[in-house]
């Protein structure tokens, strides 16, 4: 079933790596020559960097502070970089620190990392971590100093400047606090080197980061949505995989639907889906995926995944995976059995078709916004709910009380909900890539006919916005009923895999 390795390039590669992040010259399977992470070269690296200094205004430092590693049962747990500062350097190992301080030299600003470095002892347990000295040449920093270098550079630097860009978020509280960056800093730092830092952050002089570099992020590069692209359509680089397996795999959730039938627990279609992403290339699951069968999916963050799915139920499943960096956000809603009942069918059409129409409208020159979209949906979806059975008395105002609850989407990219900082009364503008995710949970009350009660349905896919029209850029999922009910029961021509 796993294909062996096409190309050879053992002849060639570095092995053990060198660097703490895979480079061309030990990963060339991953990333190319020119490419600082997968998909994005190192010249886009430097150009968001002079996007963001150019910004800025003169006197202006940067302090951007990296992932910290994470632990569960005292083991490491797979770490992942901070989204700001992955986005802004491309540098992906935890405890690192950057700061840029904004010159009148041609690049516009100079830039120094603090990080662990290597140490030979530690490699031989954590594996390579990338030098000083190499940080500098393939990373484009200026400096490259141990971290422990950190508070001492802030003392020297903070008291001149005139605007201090860092955000310092204390993630229990999602407030803001100065001392939230104490936990970076080293615990030797001498008691005058804490209060000079912390009366720099602690003035007005300190600004928030987040919201600048949210505003680069949310116009996404045709790199970014080349990745963006292969992250919702879940299909890898060719070169992992034969192209027998690569035709399988560009349909993940088709895969899935195939895959269930009755009388399988939940947790054993989420974890499909997820050994599907992983082998198509995914380093990790974009979320914990919602896999809710029949009732379930009225608890809109299902992710307890451990019952059993029955004939007759539809399973909700809101799945999606971070390829390279980048995040994909899915959800479709299938027949367990492999056919949409009468019910279910009549109330997955009214969904499917407000969701249609609403892609309809992604596109710069409609000039709607995210909140004109969630108007619109609820909008689409009463007038769709009339036309069925449950409907004839439904107003908006119930639609949007009782069967529709949340919003109808987001903006997506780096992380799954792509910056809280981005106006949902901003015009939707070419580059950016939302969701689009109205659904209709029916409870079961007795002012709803029966046969509706505790069908739960959600259709998502993400939007790329251009000029003139929207690009589905999770086109590979089926979500017509004919092709849904065709996958359910294999008559695509798909075995499950
Ligand atoms: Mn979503």
């Amino acid at each position: 079933m796993f294909p062996t390795v096409i190309r050879r390039w053992s002849t060639t590669v570095t092995k053990p790596a060198k660097f703490g992040q895979p480079v061309f010259a030990s990963h060339p399977h991953l990333i190319k020559k020119d490419e600082l992470t997968p998909g994005i070269s190192a010249h886009e690296y430097e150009f968001r960097r002079q996007s963001l200094m150019k910004n800025l205004p003169d006197n202006s430092l940067v302090v951007l502070m990296g992932g910290k590693i994470k632990y569960m049962s005292n083991r490491t747990y797979k770490f992942r970089q901070a989204s700001d500062f992955w986005y802004l350097t491309g540098f992906d190992e935890p405890d690192a620190a950057v700061i840029l301080e904004k010159t009148s030299s041609q690049r516009g600003y100079k830039m120094s990392l603090f990080s662990s470095g290597s140490n030979p002892e530690k490699q031989k347990w954590d594996g390579a971590r990338t030098t000083f000295e190499d940080a500098k040449t393939h990373f484009a920093f200026d400096e490259s100093l141990p971290f422990h270098a950190l508070p001492g550079t802030l003392r020297s630097l903070l008291p001149a400047c005139d605007n201090i860009y860092v955000d310092i978020l204390n993630p229990s509280s999602r407030r803001t606090s100065p001392r939230s960056i104490l936990k970076y800093l080293s615990p030797s730092e001498s008691r005058s080197e804490y209060d000079t830092i912390m009366e720099a952050l602690s003035s007005a002089r300190r600004k928030a980061l987040a919201p600048v570099v949210a505003n680069l992020r949310s116009i996404k590069s045709p790199a970014e949505q080349a990745v963006m692209k292969t992250a919702a359509a879940l299909l890898p680089r060719p070169i992992h995989l034969s192209p027998s397996l690569l035709s399988n795999v560009t349909l993940l959730h088709l895969q899935t639907m195939r895959y269930t039938h009755p009388n399988m627990s939940e947790h054993a279609i989420a974890s499909h889906f997820e050994y599907l992403c992983a082998v198509a290339g995914s380093q990790r699951p974009a979320y914990v995926p919602v896999v809710a069968s029949g009732p379930n999916a009225l608890i809109i963050h299902y992710t307890s995944n451990n019952q059993i799915v029955h004939q007759g139920e539809l399973v909700l499943i809101d799945a999606g995976c971070e390829f390279n960096g980048y995040a994909s956000d899915i959800t479709r809603t299938f027949p367990v059995s492999g056919t949409y009942s009468p019910a279910q069918r009549d109330l997955y059409t009214a969904v499917l078709n407000a969701q249609k129409d609403l892609i309809k409208m992604c596109f710069e020159a409609a000039g709607v916004s995210l909140m004109d979209l969630h108007r619109k949906s609820a909008q689409l979806l009463t007038t769709e709910l009339k036309q069925i059975s449950i409907g004839f008395q439904l107003t908006q105002s119930m639609v949007e009380r009782e069967l529709y609850p949340h919003f109808v989407g987001h903006h997506i990219g780096i992380d799954l909900h792509e910056s809280n900082h981005l106006d949902r009364n901003e015009v939707l503008r070419e580059g950016m890539v939302i969701t689009v995710e109205p659904g209709i949970y029916v409870p079961p009350s007795p002012h709803f006919p029966k046969e509706f009660h505790n069908i739960g349905i959600r259709i998502e896919d993400d939007i790329l916005i251009g000029s003139t029209g929207p690009t589905i850029l999770s086109v590979n999922a089926p979500k017509e009923i004919a092709d849904v009910e065709g996958a359910c029961q294999g008559s695509l021509g798909l075995e499950p895999f």
